[in-house]
């Protein structure tokens, strides 16, 4: 599957996505008919086997939306979810240049990384994609995507995103948020905001696309209006909103 997320990113574009945190094919199957482009499906948080994680990726290509893999800080689940099929890696907690540096290791192939390589696995459509070039497709082809989100992380932020091979910083505004202290005011709290508007700019800067989470269609617009590149859209936000939402109002009704 060509990456199409990866080159309208490098190339300037702007996309929406979807966030996805539990086990459903169904649900992927919906989003790709809904026009998203992308999906995230979040196995820091959410609970997949990898066999799930590769029928979640299967679904995912049926409908064309790229499939990556929020990993948990494990180098192993990194390459667990490239072998599933993952086009694009989002790691959390990346804090400094060496751990970015590790990132890149872990995704890309010798002599740049450190992915081990097997033909017989999905991605290499089980031995009949080899040699050099499924590597240099692999290489070229995967997203890698950084999650900014501590205060540690925003002051090395021009390190982290200088390494290369990384291609797109992610804002993750609730950690961020908590690591600064303010548990109860979020990220809608003035400083954080401070600094979320600090790194458009920094990023801007250096010419290296933003991604960030939405919760509604107003969050999406207002993402896609400050100029964020990768806007993924949290299906549980939408689906509690749409599901308290037909309640209240069929009550109303009555
Ligand atoms: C955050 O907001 O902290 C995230 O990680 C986004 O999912």
């Amino acid at each position: 599957m060509r990456n199409t997320v990866k080159q309208k990113i490098l190339n300037g574009e702007k996309v929406v996505g979807a966030f996805l945190g539990f086990y459903s094919p169904e649900i992927v199957e919906m989003l790709g008919y809904s026009g998203f482009e992308f999906i995230v499906i979040d196995d820091e948080h959410g609970a997949f086997s990898p066999r799930d994680l590769e029928n979640m990726i299967r679904a995912a290509e049926s409908v064309n939306l790229v499939p990556i893999v929020r990993v948990s800080y494990d180098p192993s689940c990194i390459q667990k979810a490239l072998d599933r099929g993952a086009k694009g890696i989002q790691v959390p907690m990346v804090n400094t240049k060496e751990e970015a540096e590790l990132v890149v290791k872990r995704v890309k192939f010798p002599p740049i990384g450190q992915r081990g390589a097997a033909f017989i696995t999905r991605p290499a459509r089980y031995g009949r994609d080899h040699g050099k070039p499924f590597l240099d497709a692999e290489d070229e082809n995967v997203l890698i995507i950084v999650q900014i989100e501590t205060p540690q992380a925003v002051d090395n932020f021009e390190v982290i995103i200088s390494v290369p091979g990384i291609d797109m910083a992610f804002i993750g505004p609730t950690d961020l948020s908590i690591f600064m202290g303010y548990k109860e005011e979020g990220a809608k709290h003035p400083e954080v905001q401070k600094v979320i508007s600090e790194l458009r700019e920094r990023a801007r800067q250096r010419n290296i696309p933003l991604g960030t989470i939405a919760g509604s269609h107003a969050g999406v617009r207002q993402e896609l209006q400050d100029g964020t590149a990768f806007v993924a859209v949290i299906v549980t936000s939408v689906m509690m909103n749409a599901f308290t939402d037909v309640v209240e109002v069929g009550r109303k009704q009555n």
